[in-house]
């Protein structure tokens, strides 16, 4: 069945570069494509009268729908008492030494059942849902066994089944180090290679990521968990140069990484290595603030490089607890220096290349997924500016008006 959808102010983000809105535009969806999404003045007569429906918008500011790049939804437990450590002065690296961080959470996430898990991780999607998100990327990374890691992964493909959203996974086995491998990390990136096949064999995985950093594996050690995913034709990201420049884009970029993401501290060598590669830059400025970071992502230098920025809340429970994808606009303007309009790139078409989806996401186009978001705006400048008022009115999932 195809729906008209008349009198929308258009971003469809199909051109590089400055800000550019069809006025009077619109789309026609047929199932879950775009027939149509350009002036209305063009549309073809008969496109338009084998429309089953039409909906008037109002001249409302439609958008893509949103999509949420990097996130760490599905996990057990809280760190609320972690945060007020933190704020009596405890270090992020002094919690993880008492036993804290990742690895408490890693012990709730095992503790807890498959059902509490997607119960949890549910009820923060939906969050993320009345935002305006249609495709929201999950990582494994707090299970750290390969039954605990194959749980997370079907909790986030449940999701996906579950509610009016597309989920991609990517296996983060190289997160952290589990107690039971204390002292030996070589032997547990063996293990991570290992299990990769299984989860793979299992339909479990989209991509391959790992954390590259002094607190978490070394440059040899994601090289090896990168050419197991290469090995099984699988596309990887790298949490890179988040806390220290290790020099993971570079390799990241030698595989063609989908992604890297953080890069508080990537240097010029790693964003000539991320345009030479067509590597997309994932800013995360949630970690950002709430770590209290000072040392800002080189945004005019990959911007020079012409190196694609997207944004992503990397909802998590240590170092981003946030689950609004429009307080990333705010935040990637204010702290980073984002236009709005290079902010809403960035959690749509710029999105969509992080996660190997641009040929079919995040931009409005013919042929492309009819998912796309309707504003109460006309500016992407409003989306950025307003916090905590969700500007978003309606959602449009794979053509079907998305009702919750
Ligand atoms: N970088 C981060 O900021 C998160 N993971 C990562 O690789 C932290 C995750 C946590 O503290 O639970
Ligand atoms: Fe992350």
């Amino acid at each position: 069945m195809k729906t008209l959808w008349t009198n929308a102010r258009l971003a469809t983000m199909a051109a590089v570069g400055t800000p550019e809105f069809v006025d009077n535009g619109a789309l026609v969806t047929d199932g879950p494509l775009l027939q149509w999404a350009d002036s209305a003045a063009g549309l073809p007569a008969d496109l338009a009268r084998n429309c089953a429906a039409t909906i008037d918008l109002g001249g409302a500011l439609v958008t893509p729908g949103l999509i949420d790049c990097h996130t760490h939804l599905v996990y057990g437990g809280s760190r609320a008492r972690e945060f007020e450590l933190r704020l009596q002065g405890a270090s992020y690296a002094d919690i993880a030494q008492a036993g804290g961080g990742i690895r408490s959470t890693v012990a709730a996430t095992r503790a807890a059942s498959e059902a509490q898990l997607l119960e949890q991780a549910g009820a923060r999607l939906g969050h993320l849902l009345r935002d305006g998100v249609t495709t929201v990327e999950i990582k494994s990374g707090y299970g750290l066994t390969l039954q605990d890691e194959a749980r997370m992964l079907r909790v986030a493909r449940r999701l996906g089944q579950t509610y009016a959203v597309e989920v991609r996974t990517t296996y983060l086995g190289a997160h952290a180090l589990p107690p039971e491998y204390a002292g030996q990390p070589d032997d547990y990136i063996d293990a991570v290679c290992a299990w990769l096949p299984q989860l793979h064999a299992q339909g479990l995985v989209d991509a391959v990521d790992a954390f590259c950093e002094t607190v978490g594996f070394t440059h040899s050690q994601v090289e090896r968990v990168f050419q197991s995913a290469q090995a099984l034709g699988l596309p990887v990201k790298l949490h890179a140069e988040q806390l220290s420049n290790q020099h993971g884009s570079a390799l990241a970029a030698r595989f063609g990484a989908l992604s890297c993401d953080h890069l508080e501290y990537l240097d010029q060598a790693g964003v000539a290595a991320l345009a030479a590669s067509g590597t997309v830059a994932v800013l995360l400025p949630g970690a950002y603030y709430f770590l209290k970071e000072t040392h800002q992502p080189p945004v005019a230098e990959l911007r020079a490089a012409g190196v694609p920025i997207a944004l992503s809340t990397d909802h998590n429970p240590g170092t981003s607890p946030i689950l609004s994808i429009q307080l990333m606009l705010n935040m990637a303007c204010v702290l980073f220096g984002l236009t709005p309009w290079e902010a809403l790139r960035g959690i749509t078409a710029n999105a969509a290349r992080a996660l190997g989806l641009g040929a079919t996401h995040g931009v409005l186009a013919k042929g492309m997924r009819a998912d796309f978001v309707v504003w109460d705006a006309t500016e992407p400048s409003e989306l950025a500016y307003a916090i905590g008022r969700s500007a978003c009115r309606r959602v449009v999932y794979g053509g079907v008006e998305r009702t919750a």
